[in-house]
């Protein structure tokens, strides 16, 4: 059988393919709203002509096709076509700079790179520079040369066959050294856990998603596109996420996935309440953790209890609280329990299994779990266990039922609305500037994004610093959600009797900063 994973969601599309897959909720920007429909058929005949203009295209088997653009159907139908053509898809979230993406392509070395209009001009420039043989350009308004060079195609398209263990994406995460790594995912790891988050998470005809992530990342991408096309569910299409109108879609929709920064602003709201999510069956959160504080306030809001659920890109998702009433209580502050099929372990440092109750790293396991770092063997072996688990970097505990809670992280990380912002890659772009002799980056709590990246900052002896523009000179260098929002420059930092930097000091120092 084809393991190709867009086979088995063009499976789950509904037998009247004239039904409205997809409408959109808002228009591009700077233009009037009037609403799209796309029917199942559309999704389908879209795809299959551009998998007929890659093919048409004859790149080498198993080409990475680089994608940075703004949400829209069209970059949906573009993801849905590099599957059906058996080639790999690698999102980049469209906040990337240019010495970001000169990194992706040189390192992930893709055939065909997809971009914004807007950007044409830079980044094919890097690409050509790079190796890479097309640049196309798609625009949030279905501008762009791709639709046009793929407009003459053929609308049928076989799919290529794959195997399960053949790769379906790259996605790119950061390291708490170096540069960021390509997690690789097949087929069989985006299928196996769709198919599980289906039935665990109750998907039932009828179900209405409304989608408002980002698609360059695990969460937008699979999580919430996955499960609606694979259940033959209408989505409704937000292209940026807006709060009011979120909550003003919710009478036709069932099921929402948001990160908690979504949750926070829905909740400053005085629109959200029990009426309007009267229809909804359920609200997911994930990629960073839910206050148990949102998580309360949204119940008495709403009276709908958050389902929260944990994963990483390299493994799609890994734990879930419950959705069925009769596998357990949806506990605030808890991620639930090990997916079925999924392995999960706690361990304490020198590699023993921790009992029950006790803090360890998290280890996993399971068919989900990536195939690997993009041509990174020795960080690929580094991450894995003598007997093959994953190490997540993610430190918590599992109680006597099964129930895992996370407290905390081995990896130096800071998730902030949902994206992670490694703090050495920060301190890396601060310490190259002149006048700086050194720097160390921090998460501090935030009301909105959860956490806020901070940064202290030391001069080199005789050189005068200004924190203001060392926040516009790293905003034209690396992505907007990764640049501080303070930057404090100091005398020195505060270091252990090892010489260590004291962060923990740091993070206490600017604890308030946002309260
Ligand atoms: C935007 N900004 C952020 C930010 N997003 N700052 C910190 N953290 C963020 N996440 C900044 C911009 O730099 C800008 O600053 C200002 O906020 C306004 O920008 P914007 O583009 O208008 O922001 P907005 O559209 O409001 O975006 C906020 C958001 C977005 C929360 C909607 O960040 C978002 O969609 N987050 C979801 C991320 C996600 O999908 N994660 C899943 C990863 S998968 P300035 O200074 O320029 O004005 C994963 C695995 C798993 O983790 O388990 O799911
Ligand atoms: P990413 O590399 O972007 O896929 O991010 C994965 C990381 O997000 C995990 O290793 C966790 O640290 C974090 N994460 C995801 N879901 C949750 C959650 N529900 N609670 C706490 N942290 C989470």
């Amino acid at each position: 059988m084809n393991q190709n994973l867009y086979a088995a969601l063009r499976a789950g599309f509904p037998a009247d393919l004239d039904a409205v897959a997809v409408e959109t909720a808002d228009a591009p920007a700077g233009q009037p709203f009037a609403p799209l429909l796309y029917t199942w058929g559309d999704l389908d005949r879209a795809s299959a002509r551009i998998a007929n203009l890659l093919e048409f295209l004859e790149l080498p088997a198993q080409s990475r096709i680089a994608v940075q653009v703004d949400k829209s159907v069209e970059n949906l139908i573009l993801y849905l076509a590099v599957l059906r053509s058996g080639h790999v898809y690698l999102p980049l979230n469209n906040a990337y700079q240019a010495a970001e993406i000169e990194y992706f392509i040189g390192n992930a070395e893709p055939a065909v790179v997809v971009c914004s209009p807007k950007n044409f001009g830079w980044i094919s420039k890097v690409a050509f520079l790079k190796g890479t043989q097309h640049v196309f350009t798609l625009g949030e308004d279905r501008s762009g040369t791709l639709l046009e060079r793929a407009a003459p195609h053929s609308d049928e398209h076989t799919v290529a066959p794959r195997a399960a263990d053949d790769l379906a994406a790259i996605l790119y995460t950061s390291g708490t050294t170096g540069r960021s790594k390509g997690a690789m995912l097949t087929h069989g790891n985006l299928l196996s856990n769709a198919q599980v988050l289906q039935r665990y998470w109750g998907w039932k005809a009828g179900d209405v998603l409304i989608h408002a992530l980002p698609i360059f990342h695990v969460h937008g991408l699979f999580v919430a596109s996955h499960g609606a096309l694979l259940n033959g569910s209408k989505m409704i299409w937000f292209s940026r996420y807006e709060p009011k109108a979120t909550i003003a879609r919710m009478a036709e929709a069932t099921v929402f996935m948001g990160v908690p920064t979504l949750y926070v602003r829905m909740l400053g709201e005085s629109s959200l309440n029990r009426a309007a999510c009267s229809k909804m069956r359920l609200f997911i959160s994930g990629s960073a953790p839910l206050l148990t504080e949102t998580f309360q306030a949204w119940k008495e809001r709403t009276g709908h209890t958050i389902l929260e659920r944990y994963g990483m890109s390299e493994t799609v998702m890994l734990t879930s609280n419950p959705y069925h009433p009769k596998d357990g209580e949806r506990k605030g502050g808890t991620v639930g329990f090990a997916l079925p099929g999924v392995g999960v372990r706690v361990r304490d440092d020198q590699g023993a299994e921790c009992p029950r109750g006790e803090i360890g790293g998290i280890e996993v396991k399971g068919p989900n779990v990536f195939a690997g770092y993009w041509r990174m063997p020795e960080k690929t072996r580094e991450e894995f266990t003598s007997d093959g688990w994953f190490k997540t970097g993610d430190v918590g505990v599992i109680d006597k039922t099964g129930r895992v809670t996370i407290v905390g992280r081995s990896k130096d990380l800071i998730i902030s609305g949902g994206y992670n912002v490694y703090p050495a890659e920060i301190e890396g772009v601060i310490n190259d500037m002149s006048g700086v002799a050194e720097s160390a980056v921090v998460g501090v709590p935030h009301p909105d994004f959860g956490e806020a990246v901070v940064a202290v900052v030391i001069a080199q002896p005789g050189a005068t610093l200004n924190a203001d523009s060392i926040i516009s000179t790293l905003k034209a260098r690396i992505a907007n959600f990764k640049v501080p929002k303070r930057v404090f420059v100091q005398s020195e930092l505060p270091r252990n009797a090892m010489g260590k930097v004291q962060k923990n000091l740091l993070r206490e120092a600017h604890q308030g900063l946002f309260a």
